[in-house]
């Protein structure tokens, strides 16, 4: 017999809840301790833990061709036809170039602490080296002022995917090493400018992301398939820029300046919690992160990836290595799926258990649902390598995001998964780990990458046509997570 989503509706009683009945909105206290929760608060997070929320230049700003932005590898890209859903482009996205001074306000109703942000390259630089253009730099002056305004601490990244076209075409962008020196130089005419009130930077975004979508898959900007050799170059390249851009800032900018990264690494997770898979995950931590995370970390490529590239492998000088692994203040890690690892006796010391098909994940294909990821992550870079601060730069989900005949969406399945991901923060935090902050990706609903605007990662509905944003339940939620500093 055919079993239809309606029927089990009815069995568990929720059928007769129209949308309209549901009122969770605006429950304000009294909202108690969560059960299980002992008095005082097992599930509070430490005082002065930094909430916040983030976004990035091209899925946010719009106003491509104002005030002398020059132009992206990622407009090419999604101007070309077949590579974005629908064919979107960033040219409006959330227009937040004209509307930033509402969304501060969206981020002040929300209560959160601070916000991450880019910068766009070509705003500063249009054509990414030579002359700057003064109202580049102008739009993200009035943007930190409007932020401290509102007492909103603004975290910097300096390179969110939008690199300046005139270098794609110049260099091969990423594949050349004046890309790297570019950027150092790039970096430090922005901290020189910016440092006085921007206090945390981020050099990159994602290195795991857009050098591996971008040149190795062909699936983003500038849409390239490599060759395994010129490939590894140019991921040897993306961490040399960062380690150029590191050393950039400590120069131009002001003292009390932090730096860091914002990196997806794999997020090792122990299939069982016991002493054996456990080392076998940190281990993996090292080995699966080899080509980014771990030669910042540590100032080398570990034996194995060389032995496994052979001739395909980087060419650099040593001298290189020290740039790469310029020590950085804290290491921010975006966190969106576990890497299940388990210890098999082997010489490796560890093998990845691949997810079954059944295992669940939210709107975005490749986003499995493993909550156990925000323990993890924290737990293996801070075991590996001991660092000062450690932040979560990004955590979140896409849902489907239906208003309801209210007009509020009611996304229980993100609130789900953001509850079940910051309990393991909490348990990160309650053993030590020194996690200082949390940005929810994302502020809002905006132009995620090559699924366009379909896939919404938002805790503010943005409705594309007239520009309206709407809390969602889970805004609803974090405002509520932020005001208590728990879990809730
Ligand atoms: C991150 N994956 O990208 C980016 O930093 C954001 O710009 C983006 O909007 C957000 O996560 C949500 O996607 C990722 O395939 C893209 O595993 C792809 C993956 C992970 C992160």
């Amino acid at each position: 017999m055919k079993f239809s989503r309606r029927d089990f509706a009815k069995i568990v009683g929720t059928a007769a809840l129209g949308s309209a009945t549901v009122n969770v909105a605006g429950a304000e206290p009294p909202l108690p301790a969560i059960g299980g929760t002992a008095a005082g608060g097992q599930r509070t997070f430490p005082d002065g833990f930094l909430w916040g929320s983030a976004t990035a230049s091209y899925q946010v700003e719009g106003a491509v061709k104002e005030d002398g932005r020059g132009p992206t590898i990622w407009d090419t890209f999604s101007h070309t036809p077949g590579k974005t859903v629908n064919g979107a482009t960033g040219d409006v996205a959330d227009d937040h170039y004209h509307r930033f001074k509402g969304d501060i306000a969206l981020m002040k109703a929300l209560g959160v602490r601070s916000y991450r942000f880019s910068i766009a390259w070509s705003r500063v630089f249009p054509t990414g080296t030579g002359s700057p253009n003064p109202k580049g730099l102008d739009f993200y002056n009035k943007l930190v002022d409007e932020l401290l305004k509102n007492g909103i601490q603004p975290f910097a990244t300096l390179y969110h995917w939008d690199l300046p076209q005139a270098l794609q075409d110049k260099n091969g962008g990423w594949e050349s090493r004046d890309t790297s020196e570019a950027f150092g130089n790039y970096a430090g005419y922005v901290g020189e400018r910016l440092s006085d009130r921007v206090k945390h930077f981020f050099t990159i975004n994602e290195f795991g992301a857009f050098v591996e979508l971008g040149y190795n898959l062909g699936i983003h900007a500038p849409g390239l398939k490599l060759p395994k050799g010129r490939f590894n170059q140019t991921r040897h390249h993306a961490v040399l820029g960062h380690g150029l851009a590191v050393q950039a800032l400590r120069a131009k900018c002001k003292q009390d300046t932090k730096i860091g990264i914002a990196e997806n690494m794999a997020i090792c997770v122990p299939v069982i919690e016991t002493p054996e898979h456990i080392k076998a995950a940190e281990e993996a931590c090292r080995q699966l992160n080899a080509q980014y995370m771990t030669v910042i970390q540590e100032g080398k490529y570990t034996k194995e990836y060389l032995a496994a590239q052979g001739a395909d492998a980087p060419k650099f000088m040593d001298a290189d290595l020290k740039t790469i692994s310029s020590p950085l203040d804290f290491v921010g890690i975006n966190i969106y799926t576990p890497t299940y690892v388990r210890a098999d006796g082997s010489k490796k010391g560890f093998q990845v258990v691949p997810h079954p098909a059944t295992f669940p994940h939210m709107a975005s294909q490749w986003l499995s649902i493993g909550p156990e990821a925000l323990y993890w992550g924290p737990h293996n870079v801070n075991k590996l390598w001991n660092v000062k601060e450690i932040y979560i730069t990004e955590n979140g989900c896409s849902s489907s995001d239906i208003p309801a005949a209210d007009g509020k969406v009611y996304d229980t399945d993100r609130v789900m998964f953001l509850r079940n991901y910051l309990s393991h923060l909490q348990r990160a935090t309650s053993d030590g780990i020194p996690v200082k902050g949390y940005f929810l990706w994302s502020l809002m609903d905006n132009f995620e990458w090559a699924d366009g605007y379909t896939n919404r990662f938002g805790l503010h509905y943005v409705d594309y046509e007239t520009q309206k944003r709407t809390p969602k339940l889970s805004a609803d939620f974090y405002k509520q997570v932020i005001a208590r500093n728990m879990v809730v």
